[in-house]
């Protein structure tokens, strides 16, 4: 079955796309309310079941193979939110007439992109199932906003669309096109990797800088040089299974997050504008091989970071909020207990030399990581932070996201299978 699924996504449990997707939804602002019931494959189920939705909004249906039950069908159907109200009844009468499975999913993208640029909550079960969220991002790659330093930069707004247009193109399993970065660009990051590099051995923590002098010997980090993706994401793949994937500019958090369910970290090519290296609110090409991938080299936080990924797999928008905090304050801004110090961990830190001065110094607020907590947290994106969170280690960490996890309510469990790099799907209630 897993064979035949790779040479066709769309028969072995992916939903199809195309001819039954409805596009209208993808431009309005309203409220985008999903749900996924299943049928016994008979003769003439859907259109029973299609009755149930006479004088509703549809705006989008997609069906599937069920991979639970394998004489089932799965439906998956989008209204929009003046309907709301009869699914209710639609769910009801599925429920009580044609006995089907039922999940109600909600996905209103309104809070994350400003628009509702489409999408569902439809979850990636296959690596390759990324290739369909990578290019829904939230703002384009290339379009600045008026405060960025590179707003009045037409050669720096050229390069960043050029970067774009790579991330855009790529399909997973592709090489990484290598890019030749402009002298400008070299020593943006020659300044980033100089400064930086005085500051791990006293402000990062151990594992970081047991990975660094590698990531100097097999992959090109140095101060004359900008590092390829390509290289790196091999480095990766040999320690712990992380790959990388480029990406044109800020995915939703539901579509980042499920990137690490599968060990693929989405991945920022261009530079940050060299009139600002010190901090740029942006990820940029510094603060992923700097501050991100130097971890994705450690076994113990490798599964942390999966762990976030998997959880997210399915899990109502509110937790999906609640889990990019955890992320937030773990992986991008987390510190660290480590002997009788407190070191950082979190990649925002490690690629800003100024916020990694700040961060270990007496201004910011600090407090234990306590997930439930954590994730309630309220924070800035285009400053340094005010309140950082201490863990007492990446296994307490860990230990403590799995836990946080297992609260959030969701229609099925998720297991990965590294053989098949998909998700195995384990109850479906
Ligand atoms: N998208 N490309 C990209 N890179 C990130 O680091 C990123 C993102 N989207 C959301 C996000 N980070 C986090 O802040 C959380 O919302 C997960
Ligand atoms: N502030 C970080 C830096 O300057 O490298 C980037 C953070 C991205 C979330
Ligand atoms: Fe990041």
């Amino acid at each position: 079955r897993r064979k035949r699924k790779k040479e066709n996504p769309h028969t072995g449990g992916n939903w199809t796309s195309g001819s039954m997707y409805l596009e209208e939804e993808t431009n309005k602002k309203s409220e985008v309310i999903s749900c996924i019931f299943s049928l016994k494959e008979e003769v003439g189920a859907l259109a029973k079941a299609l009755r149930l939705f006479e004088g509703i909004n549809l705006t989008h249906i997609e069906s599937r193979p069920s991979r639970m039950n394998k004489d089932q069908y799965e439906f998956f159907i989008s209204v929009d939110s003046s309907s709301s109200q009869a699914l209710d009844e639609v769910i009801d009468g599925l429920r009580t007439q044609i006995s089907g499975h039922v999940h109600e999913l909600s996905r209103n993208k309104k809070k994350d992109t400003g628009e509702c640029s489409e999408k569902i909550a439809m979850v990636p079960y296959d690596i390759q199932d990324l290739d369909r969220f990578a290019n829904q991002i939230l703002s384009y790659g290339s379009e600045l906003d008026a405060d960025h330093p590179g707003f009045t930069d037409p050669v720096y707004r050229a390069r960043r669309k050029e970067f774009a247009d790579i991330a855009y193109n790529y399909r997973h399993g592709q090489i990484i096109p290598r890019v030749e970065y402009t002298e400008e660009e070299k020593a943006t990051w020659g300044t980033v990797f100089r400064e930086l590099k005085t500051l791990y051995p006293t402000h990062a923590c151990r594992e970081h800088n047991r990975v660094f002098p590698l990531l100097e010997k097999y992959c090109g980090y140095r101060q004359d040089n900008i590092p390829q993706l390509e290289d790196v994401s091999r480095f990766l793949q040999s320690c712990t299974g992380f790959r990388l994937r480029p990406v044109a500019g800020l995915l939703s958090s539901r579509d980042f997050l499920g990137g690490l369910a599968f060990r693929v970290f989405h991945s920022t090519q261009y530079i940050r504008h060299g009139s600002k290296p010190t901090y740029t609110p942006e990820p940029d090409i510094c603060h992923e091989l700097l501050g991100h991938v130097p971890l994705f080299a450690d076994p113990g936080f490798a599964q942390f970071s999966q762990e976030i990924g998997l959880a997210s797999l399915g899990a109502p928008d509110e937790y999906i909020e609640k889990l990019a905090t955890v992320y937030w304050f773990t992986v991008e801004f987390g510190l660290c207990k480590q002997g009788s110090e407190i070191k950082a961990y979190g990649a925002g830190l490690l690629s800003s030399f100024g916020e990694l001065q700040y961060c270990l110094s007496d201004k910011p607020k600090i407090m234990p990581f306590e997930p439930e907590k954590t994730s309630l947290q309220k924070y800035p994106i285009t400053e340094y932070q005010p309140v950082y969170f201490v863990a007492e280690s990446f296994d307490d960490a860990k230990e403590k996201v799995r836990k946080f996890a297992a609260t959030i309510p969701r229609p099925f469990t998720v297991r990965y299978n590294p053989y098949t790099q998909s998700i195995e799907v384990l109850d479906n209630t």
